[in-house]
C-alpha cells in the first residue's frame, strides 16, 4: 500500500505569512483531531518529529512595521531552511514527510526538501488561491500568497534559493486544483509560464475525473514522483470553516474526497502538506479532522466518520502500542 518504511510527520506552526493570529495552532490542531490514531488504524509506522521552533507574529508586536517585516522575513527563510532539510533527510532515508502548517509559506521548505532528495519532482497546489505573487505584484504583501512562485524561482532571491538551489520545480510540472481567487497579476505570470490550473470553473466545465486524470499526468510524467501542498481554504466555508480565508463556492466534501482518493492512485507521492488549518476559526475541531480523513485518502487509506465510529475501535491488531 505505501512504498515508504514510514511516515514522519513534522509541525510548522509558521504564521508570518500571514496577518490573522492562530494558523500556527494548526499542527496542534491535526495531531488533536487523530493524525496517529489514523495511521495507527491504517497500521502505518510514524515518527512524530515535533514542531520546529518558530517565532510568531504576536512575538514581532513590539517591532517598529519596517523592523518587524525584516525579523519575519528572516525568521520565513530561517524556517524554511530548517524544513527543507528535515524533508529532503526524511524522503533521502525512504520516508514519506507529512507537513503540518501552518501557513502556506511553509511549503517553501517542504517543497525545496523534495526537491532536493529526489531531482525533478511533479508538484500538485490544491488551493482557492495559486500563491504565485512575487513582492511586485502581491496586493497584500504576505508571504503565503507567495510560495509557488518562490518553489518556481520567482521571488525574494533568500527564500527562491532554500537550499541553495533554485528553482525547485519546472513549470511543466505542476499544476494547480481548485483555485477560483486568483490576483490579475498572478494569473498573467501563470500564463506566462504555462503552468496548468484547473479552476473551480474548469471542474464544473469539464467534470471532476477528467480534471484529475490530467492533473496526474501532468504532475507524473518525467518526474521522480510527486509532492502534494493542500490548503483547506480550497474546500466551501460550511465543509470546512477553519481556516483563514473561507469562501463561497469552495470544493465539496465528496470533490476534495474524490481528488485525494485520484492523487493516492495515480501518482508516487513523496509526501504533502496540511496547510492553513486555523483552529480559532473552527467549529469543534472540525476542519482538522477532516484533514486527517483527507491525507488518509491520499495515502490510500478509507477513514471516513464511518470507519471512526465503527470500526476503527475494534479493528483487529489496532491495540498496539
Ligand atoms: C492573495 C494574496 C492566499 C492563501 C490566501 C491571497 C493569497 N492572493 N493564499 N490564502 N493560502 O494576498 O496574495
Ligand atoms: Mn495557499
Ligand atoms: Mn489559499
Ligand atoms: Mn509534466
Amino acid at each position: 500500500m505505501l512504498n515508504h518504511k514510514s511516515v514522519q510527520v513534522i509541525g510548522v506552526p509558521l504564521d508570518l505569512g500571514v496577518s490573522k493570529l492562530g494558523v500556527d495552532m494548526g499542527p496542534t490542531a491535526l495531531r488533536y483531531a487523530g493524525i496517529f490514531e489514523a495511521l495507527r488504524y491504517a497500521g502505518i509506522d510514524y515518527r512524530d518529529a515535533g514542531d520546529i521552533d518558530v517565532l510568531r507574529n504576536f512575538s514581532l508586536d513590539p517591532l517598529s512595521p519596517a523592523e518587524r517585516e525584516q525579523a519575519k522575513l528572516r525568521e520565513i527563510i530561517r524556517t524554511s531552511e530548517t524544513l527543507a532539510r528535515f524533508t529532503a533527510k526524511a524522503i533521502e532515508d525512504g520516508h514519506m514527510p507529512i507537513v503540518l502548517g501552518g501557513d502556506h509559506s511553509t511549503a517553501i521548505g517542504s517543497v525545496a526538501g523534495a526537491a532536493k532528495a529526489r531531482g525533478r519532482i511533479g508538484l500538485i497546489w490544491i488551493d482557492a488561491h495559486p500563491d504565485a505573487n512575487t513582492p511586485e505584484t502581491s496586493p497584500s504583501g504576505n508571504v503565503h500568497g507567495m510560495p509557488l512562485a518562490i518553489s518556481l524561482g520567482h521571488g525574494m532571491p533568500e527564500l527562491v534559493n532554500c537550499l541553495g538551489f533554485a528553482p525547485k520545480v519546472r513549470p511543466e510540472d505542476v499544476c494547480i486544483v481548485g483555485a477560483k481567487d486568483i490576483d490579475p497579476e498572478e494569473r498573467k505570470f501563470l500564463t506566462r509560464m504555462g503552468i496548468r490550473m484547473f479552476t473551480t470553473f474548469d471542474i464544473e466545465n469539464r467534470g471532476l475525473a477528467r480534471v484529475m486524470q490530467e492533473a496526474v499526468d501532468v504532475v507524473s510524467r518525467g518526474t521522480n514522483g510527486v509532492y502534494v501542498s493542500f490548503d483547506a481554504d480550497v474546500m466551501d466555508k460550511r465543509v470546512a470553516p477553519g481556516t483563514g480565508i473561507t469562501t463561497r463556492g469552495g470544493l465539496t466534501y465528496r470533490e476534495i474526497s474524490f481528488i485525494m482518493r485520484s492523487i493516492g492512485a495515480g501518482v508516487e507521492l513523496i509526501g504533502f502538506d496540511i496547510i492553513e488549518v486555523n483552529p480559532l476559526l473552527d467549529k469543534a475541531n472540525g476542519t482538522a479532522e477532516l484533514c486527517v480523513e483527507l491525507a488518509m485518502a491520499m495515502l490510500g487509506v478509507k477513514y471516513t466518520d464511518y470507519e471512526k465510529k465503527y470500526l476503527a475501535s475494534n479493528r483487529p491488531g489496532q491495540e498496539r502500542n
